[in-house]
This record gives structure tokens, sequence and C-alpha cells, in this order.
């Protein structure tokens, strides 16, 4: 018997900040069942995907998503209904002809991509696979490091913190287990420090602390205080930064509110490669706005041997934006995140394209996420390498790093 989509049902669910989002069931004619979450952001990169919402102020402050809901009863579901669940690049195409547009805003990246995913969930619980298994056969066998967010800023949080982002990487961590242990406890250590000095302990968007410091710079020292107190040293635990820098970029400068502070380009650049060579910093994502295309350039060529530089609103998982940033020999690593470009096979063309060019590859979450755990088998279906999903704290961060534990466990039981 051919296992064919049998019917699909979607609804509006709540997701982590309480912002209505989609889920989607594919429901096989075998019984088994997909569903899937969609994230959405908040520093939303300007080149992303349509995220498609109803925008009737009276109805959850515009923020709804009945249109998607009724996109897939009225388009989707009819297109796809009898197909092999097992024809995941025919049906992701066959959606996004049919949506048509460059961006999927006719039917919404938020809309296709539910049913994306849920198919590649039903396909998996039909073949009695794990996920990861599924889609990277016997090829999927990395499991990710971590980039833990322990201090939010920028758009995630009301502090006075510019930069969006402060992640620890445990380098040496051997697996995921270790990779927790470790930033579980210098996630702690890190509040002791806070509660010792005077600042709030309550966390921001991402689960990581929100304190209310005076610059990003004591920001840095105080999670280094905290890789020390903790016993580890800053060789085997690195800082990963998310400067988000297209939320600070204002008529061709760079606004450091927090700091007062007002950079040009160059100037930026500078500041930033001050902090590289003063800081045990391994990584650092969207440093420049998305479209400082010259900055990019003259960037990339200063800190690329020293640093992994990570786009995101630059590519937004996008092949095409990818292919010109290759081009153009702009950064060394890209973000990786499905619902900027709306299907599976799109995002794993793209995370193909990055690692045969040498690009470094980081699955995400987004700031807004449901306990939906996809991108966790996504990144060790494809030996990503590397995966950002949060904090130590806040279920629908930690539901990922759960997820790769039973992987990991799963992976390497002998
Ligand atoms: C980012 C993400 C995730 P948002 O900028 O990398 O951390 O944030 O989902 O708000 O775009
Ligand atoms: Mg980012």
């Amino acid at each position: 018997m051919k296992t064919i989509i049998e019917n699909i049902i979607s609804r509006q669910i709540i997701d982590s900040r309480g912002i209505p989002t989609i889920e989607t069931d594919v429901i096989l004619n075998d019984g088994s069942i997909g569903r899937c979450s969609i994230p959405s952001g908040a520093s939303t990169g300007k080149y992303e995907a349509l995220e498609l919402r109803d925008k009737e102020e009276k109805n959850y402050f515009g923020k709804s998503i009945f249109k998607s809901i009724n996109n897939i009863e009225k388009v989707i579901k009819p297109l796809l209904i009898g197909k092999s669940i097992y024809d995941q690049r025919e049906i992701d195409y066959l959606m996004i002809e049919k949506d048509g547009t460059t961006n999927k805003q006719h039917l919404g990246a938020n809309t296709i991509l539910s049913v994306s995913l849920a198919i590649a969930k039903a396909a998996a619980k039909s073949k009695n696979l794990p996920l990861y298994k599924y889609i990277g056969g016997i090829y999927g066998y990395i499991i990710p490091i971590p980039m833990m967010n322990i201090i939010n800023g920028g758009a995630h949080a009301n502090n006075k913190l510019d930069f969006q982002e402060f992640m620890i990487q445990p380098i040496k961590a051997c697996s995921i287990k270790e990779s927790l242990k470790i930033g579980v406890e210098i996630f702690h250590e890190l509040k002791k420090i806070l509660e010792k000095n005077g600042y709030s302990t309550t966390v921001g968007d991402e689960g990581g602390f929100a304190p209310n410091f005076n610059s990003n710079t004591e920001s840095l020292d105080t999670i280094i205080e905290a890789i020390k107190n903790t016993g580890f040293s800053t060789d085997e635990v690195k800082i990963c930064l998310d400067i988000a820098a297209s939320e600070l970029y204002k008529n061709g400068k760079y606004i450091l509110a927090g700091e007062n502070k007002e950079f040009t380009s160059t100037e930026m650049i500078n500041y930033i490669s001050n902090l590289i060579n003063k800081y045990p910093i391994i990584s650092i994502e969207d440093c420049l706005d998305q479209d400082d295309k010259e900055g990019w350039k003259e960037i990339t060529k200063n800190l690329n041997e020293k640093c992994q530089i990570v786009g995101d609103d630059l590519f937004v998982t996008n092949y095409k934006r990818l292919k010109e940033g290759i081009e153009r020999k702009i950064a060394n690593a890209i973000l990786i995140k499905p619902n900027q470009t709306g299907t599976l096979t799109e995002t794993l063309e793209t995370i193909y394209l990055a690692q045969k060019n040498g690009y470094k590859t980081i699955i995400s979450h987004r700031s807004g996420e449901t306990e939906d755990t996809f991108i966790a088998d996504l990144s060790v279906a494809v030996n990503a390498g590397q995966i950002k999903t949060g904090s130590l704290s806040r279920s629908e961060r930690t539901s990922k790093y759960n997820q790769l534990i039973r992987i990991e466990e799963e992976l390497y039981k002998n």
C-alpha cells in the first residue's frame, strides 16, 4: 500500500512570548501523524520570507494567524491530499509554485513551513525512524556544540544592552551532556554573581539573564568571571555574540544607545575588532547591518582567520543571498532558520551550499519559540556542527537540548 497524505489539520496555538502561531498535523493513510509548530522572530531580517499574520487590530493585536489556517484548508490541502509522503522535495516545490512569489507572501512562509516540516515528521513516523535518521540517514552522526545564550539584550530584553545575545560555547566538550553540564554550572554561577552585585536575575525572551548592565564590556567581564569561578578556563569555554546590528543601524550609523556611542561602519568594524582582540570571542553574528555590503567585505577580510563571522539577517537562510555572499567573500558561516525561507527542502539546499563552500553552519531557534524540537534533529541530520537554541532555562529552549540528549544516547549507546 502506498503511504499517502490523507488529511491536514492546522490550528492556532500560543508561542513562548504569548503570541499566536501555527501548528499543523499531517495525517497519513497508515495512521501516522506528523505535528509541527512554527517559531517567530523579533529581530527579523528585512529579506526573510513573509510571516503571514491577519493584521486585524482587534484580534490578538493583529497577530492571529487564521489566514494561514484558511490557506492550508483551501489551497494546500487540496493540492497535497493523496500525495506520497516520501516526496518531500516534490511537495515543497508544489507549495512554492502554488504560492508563486519569491518571499512566499501569498500563502505565508509560516503556513508552508508548518506543512513542510509536519510532512517530514509524518514520513519519519510511518517509517518508524527517529526524525534525524529519516532526514540524515546514516550520514547524520555529529551532535552539535551549543551556543548557549546566557545574557539577553537588544530586542530580546528591556535592559540597556545593545548587543542582543551573549553566548558561551564549550569548545572542548565531547558530548551534549558535557556541554550542558558546563553551561548549566556557569549559568547558575552567573546568577549568583548578578545577585551579589544587586542586578536583577529575571530572564529575557531566550532564557538568558537580562541585567541592566551599563555596557557590553561589563557583560563580557561578568561572563568571564562566571566561567572562571566555575572552574573552567577561557580556553575551554569561549564567548559568541549576536550583535543583531541591523537593529542598531539608523541613517547610515550604528547607534549603541545603551552606551551613548554612535559609529560609522569603519568605526563599528574597529570597535568589534578590538573586542575580539581583548576577549575570548570566537564567533560573531550579524556584526553589521544586512545592507552594509562594503562593511561586510572589510570585516571578513580583517577577521576571517580569527573568528567565525556569522550571517543571519545577512543571508536569511536564502540560497541566492548565500551564493552572492560566497562570491563576494563575505562572512564565513551561516545561521540556519527554516522559517526564514519557508520549506525543509530550501533549508537543506542552503545548508548544502554552505557546507560545499566551507561555510560553517549553525542551526538556530527564533526568539519566539514553541515546544517543537525539529531543529535539534535537523542539526544532527545535516552534521551542522553547531546549534543556537537559547539559554539553560525556559522549556521552549531546554526542549531542544533535551532532545539532543536523547539523540546522543541513541547514537552512542555502545
Ligand atoms: C537571532 C534570533 C534568534 P530573532 O537574531 O539570531 O536568537 O533572534 O528570532 O528575534 O530574530
Ligand atoms: Mg541573529
